[in-house]
């Protein structure tokens, strides 16, 4: 009998998206408990070091932390996804920070206050997405080509955000970079990653940025009351 499973997640959280798509991709069977990230139950505040979603309970044993947790899995459930040449792996896990620090970005993106702000967040991001194009690998269709690996879990997450903002407003971020482009769409289709979420998160994640009090809050008010009234008329 396999040790029982349970994902601590939040809706939202790129980071539950990295482990909950792992464990999709090894199908290992798991339990997900959603908690209120603003009202964090007594009992995940003494499992959290951090106060941090993900935690993965295993038996009667927390592990935090997204990092640990899907090297854990990759050590503990075929197949493995991480490459086995010690250097190659080493480049991925760099890689998978490399995807948090742009996850960083994303929350500079979508919480600066004005356009000048926003431009400047913007910038940074595409600086980062440019450098990606010089690393994935040409023959695609994922990171490191043929196998799905841990760094395509911890990019899946990051093109969904992009998903939700293009619904909205037009952006550059991608502009010229084929390589990345065709990498996003091929992780968008890939089951793991599209049962990552529930159906609702484009709502819930626009639900999120309008109460973020900032410019790209702003750009979805608009868009919406656009959409208002083009369903008046
Ligand atoms: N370094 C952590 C980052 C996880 C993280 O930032 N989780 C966020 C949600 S996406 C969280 O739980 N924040 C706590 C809070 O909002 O109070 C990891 O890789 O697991």
């Amino acid at each position: 009998m396999p040790t029982p499973l349970t994902l601590i997640s939040h809706a939202l959280c790129p980071y539950v998206q990295r482990a909950a798509i792992v464990l999709a991709e090894k199908e290992v069977p798991f339990e997900r408990l959603m908690i209120d990230l603003a009202d964090k139950p007594d009992w995940f505040k003494a499992a959290s070091p951090l106060g941090k979603v993900p935690l993965l309970k295993v038996g009667d044993e927390y592990l935090f932390e997204s990092a640990p947790i899907v090297e854990f899995l990759d050590e503990t459930r075929p197949p493995k996804l991480h490459p086995m040449d010690p250097v190659e792996r080493a480049r991925h896990r760099a890689y998978v920070e490399f995807a948090s620090q742009i996850l960083n970005g994303i929350g500079a993106f979508y919480s600066a206050k004005d356009d000048t702000g926003f431009a400047a967040a913007s910038e940074a991001l595409k600086t980062r997405f440019r450098h990606l194009e010089t690393v994935i690998d040409p023959s695609g269709p994922f990171f490191g080509g043929p196998s799905f690996s841990l760094v395509d879990a911890a990019f899946a997450p990051v093109f969904r955000y992009f998903d939700v903002f293009e619904s909205f407003v037009a952006l550059d971020v991608f502009d010229g970079l084929d390589r990345v482009t065709a990498w996003r769409d091929q992780l968008a289709k890939r089951g793991s990653v599209r049962n990552a979420v529930s159906a609702d998160y484009p709502d819930l994640l626009r639900a999120f940025l309008r109460k973020r009090n900032s410019w790209l809050s702003d750009l979805l008010a608009q868009h919406e009351r656009r959409e208002q009234l083009a369903t008046a008329c």
